[in-house]
């Protein structure tokens, strides 16, 4: 940094003054952030979508392709997670940029809760009523946890259909809040998966066909991540 001559005396924070010939500090910062900002960014990234489109899945993904335990339990049982989970100091590096993410794996929002769905899934009465207390709470902190984030990552299951009532949701809350979303058109994996729906309903956004199963496409994603971050 010495050799920038940016400070008048040694360690001293004095900009020199009506010498143009050298760096001010705004100048240096601006010089800084040419050379480094573009290519390491510090972001919070948060995963929004319906239950069981595949948010864990696909937050556990981005976590151990940087090599980070995963944190997240995944279900085919609705509302598994059920508190936002913070994923951090990733760093994931893409064409010589260095994104470092903060990943918020978030509970999933819905339109309505019944205790009775989660009796079809082997749940007594009782932990029905708690799952179902737990998972509206959970829908708060999502909504809730969108002010904290930089981007989004909007996960839709292909398979359904994309026009659901809480995708719009989702996606107009992200937009009203001013927080851009890439929209993840998940479980291509699957015969029946229709990514090409999702593009349809939403030609506005980034859809990004993936598996965050088996993380076909996955690469697609995260080079996207990184231009539009
Ligand atoms: N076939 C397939 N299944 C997936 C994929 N992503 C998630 N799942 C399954 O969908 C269910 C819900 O996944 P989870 O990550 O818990 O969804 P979340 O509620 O959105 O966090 C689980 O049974 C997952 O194994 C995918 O890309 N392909
Ligand atoms: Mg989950």
């Amino acid at each position: 940094m010495s050799s920038l001559n940016l400070y008048k005396g040694e360690n001293t924070l004095q900009p020199l003054k009506g010498r143009r010939d050298t760096f001010g500090l705004e100048e240096a910062e601006e010089w800084i952030r040419k050379l480094f900002g573009e290519r390491e960014k510090k972001v919070v990234l948060g995963i929004y979508g319906a239950p069981n489109a595949g948010k864990t899945t696909l937050a556990n993904r981005i976590a151990m392709d940087c090599n980070v335990e995963p944190k997240g339990v995944v279900s085919e049982i609705p509302h598994e997670t059920r508190e936002v989970i913070k994923i951090e100091n990733l760093n994931l590096n893409i064409n010589g940029k260095n994104l470092q993410l903060t990943i918020l794996d978030t509970p999933g929002l819905a339109t309505k809760i019944s205790h009775l769905e989660f009796i079809k899934y082997g749940l007594s009465e009782s932990e029905a009523i708690q799952r179902t207390k737990e998972a509206l709470k959970g829908i708060t902190k999502a909504i809730e946890s969108m002010d904290e984030i930089d981007a989004a990552i909007t996960v839709i299951d292909s398979t359904k259909m994309p026009y659901e009532q809480i995708n719009i949701i989702i996606i107009g809350t992200l937009e009203a809040k001013r927080k851009p979303t890439i929209i993840v058109a998940n479980k291509i994996d699957l015969p029946e998966a229709k990514p090409e729906l999702v593009k349809k309903f939403y030609p506005n956004h980034q859809v990004v066909p993936i598996s965050a199963l088996t993380g076909q496409n996955i690469e697609k994603l995260y080079k996207i991540l990184t231009e539009i971050i």
